[in-house]
């Protein structure tokens, strides 16, 4: 027999990503908003629940998760968000670039760079499909700075060249930040700076920055995502600004699924 109710259908079980994520937070907020008694919200990580979200899709089998734009997912399958009537994951949100204070005195020419970072969702969307087809982060940033040259001279126009010095990135492995975060350190890279990347939680992320052990980071989901953390680290970093705009969050269904709102979860 088939099941009763979507809840029955998913065993009431949102697949999520890493704990430390905004729109985890934001999910045990809808959860609560919506009267989701039963529901339970699972942690995992990018890579877990795209792996499930494939298993499911192959299957035409109902699955419920946490998704958030831009993501290869949306060109990979046919997803919607479910309608959010509450606003509780918010609007459009954007990518902020976020660094440690004092970089622009001590590292110039990166700072600049990282200052005139800007690029679209279609951008990244072609990075994030190379990794997903196969190629590593570092070929996928290569072929695309290859393909964007004038992009990448808007970048780096009159950005003081480097010396060897380092510059530190965090990110957490989400894959639109894999994708940007690879980017912008080949092209600083290029310019003669010796860049590491630290693969980190979002926690980490944001309070290396402000106690200074990390110099920037490419990942901060503004106005909503990440608000706890730009306001509990308020002034101990500087917001270099949008990256990219049109990002989105939400709870996401392959779209066979006979639901369109959040609210549906509780029939
Ligand atoms: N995300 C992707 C992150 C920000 C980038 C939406 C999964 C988050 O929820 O914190």
């Amino acid at each position: 027999t088939s099941p009763a109710t979507v809840g029955e259908s998913v065993d009431y079980k949102i697949t999520g990503i890493d704990p430390g994520a905004g729109i985890m937070k934001a999910t045990a907020t809808a959860i609560e908003e919506y009267d989701l008694k039963d529901w339970k919200l699972i942690e995992g990580s990018g890579a877990a629940m795209t792996a499930s979200l494939k298993k499911a899709y192959d299957k035409k089998e109902p699955i419920i998760i946490t998704g958030w734009t831009p993501h290869w997912m949306f060109s990979k399958f046919d997803l919607k968000y479910l309608e959010d009537p509450k606003g509780v994951y918010g609007g459009e949100e954007s990518i902020h670039t976020i660094a440690r204070n004092g970089l622009k005195a001590d590292l110039p020419g990166a700072y600049t760079v990282l200052d005139q970072f800007t690029w679209t969702p279609a951008d990244m969307g072609i990075v994030m499909s190379s990794i997903q087809d196969g190629s590593s982060p570092e070929e996928a940033a290569t072929t695309w700075i290859e393909g964007n040259a004038e992009k990448v001279a808007e970048w780096t126009k009159d950005a003081a060249k480097g010396n060897g010095e380092e510059v530190n990135l965090a990110y957490v492995a989400w894959e639109s930040e894999i994708a940007s975060t690879n980017v912008v350190a080949q092209v600083l890279e290029s310019l003669g700076y010796k860049v590491t990347l630290r693969q980190v939680e979002a926690g980490p992320m944001w309070a290396g920055v402000a106690d200074g052990s990390v110099d920037a980071h490419l990942a901060g989901w503004l106005p909503l995502t990440h608000k706890d953390q730009a306001e509990k680290f308020k002034g101990k970093y500087e917001d270099l600004g949008v990256s990219l705009k049109g990002a989105k969050t939400g709870l996401v269904v392959p779209k066979y699924m006979d639901i369109n709102s959040i609210e549906d979860l509780k029939k």
